[in-house]
């Protein structure tokens, strides 16, 4: 939480900056992203300014990071299903080798007392 009034102090502080520069040789608007104020949008964080006004509000920026804090817990999400995954394939080769040996031994077993049987009954 202090990280976001960190960002919007920080926002604050060029707002004033701007304003303290325009009062001397104004920088000319570059583009959409310039308003009146000379108030520029971060670069490459124009999709986080959704109402596209040319500022980060604290509504946007709290939005923005709960976007990135999703983005995080489904990474890390996605990465602890591949490990699942990643250890149940390798156990499932390594034992199963295992299980065909223990499945045709017990199918000998079956057949030799099933032979003892049927000739014992005969
Ligand atoms: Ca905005």
């Amino acid at each position: 939480m202090t990280e976001d009034k960190a960002e919007v102090s920080m926002t604050r502080k060029e707002y004033d900056a701007l304003k303290a520069k325009a009062a001397g040789d104004a920088p000319a608007g570059d583009g959409p992203t310039v308003d009146s104020r000379g108030f520029k949008t971060v670069e490459g964080m124009e999709d986080i300014d959704t109402n596209g006004d040319g500022h980060i509000s604290k509504g946007e920026m709290d939005m923005h990071l709960e976007f990135k804090r999703k983005e995080l817990e489904d990474a890390d999400a996605m990465r602890d299903a591949q490990r699942k995954m990643a250890w149940f394939s390798l156990f499932g080769m390594l034992l199963y080798p295992f299980a065909v040996v223990i499945a045709s031994v017990a199918g000998i077993v079956a057949a030799f007392f099933g032979a003892q049987a049927f000739s014992k009954g005969k």
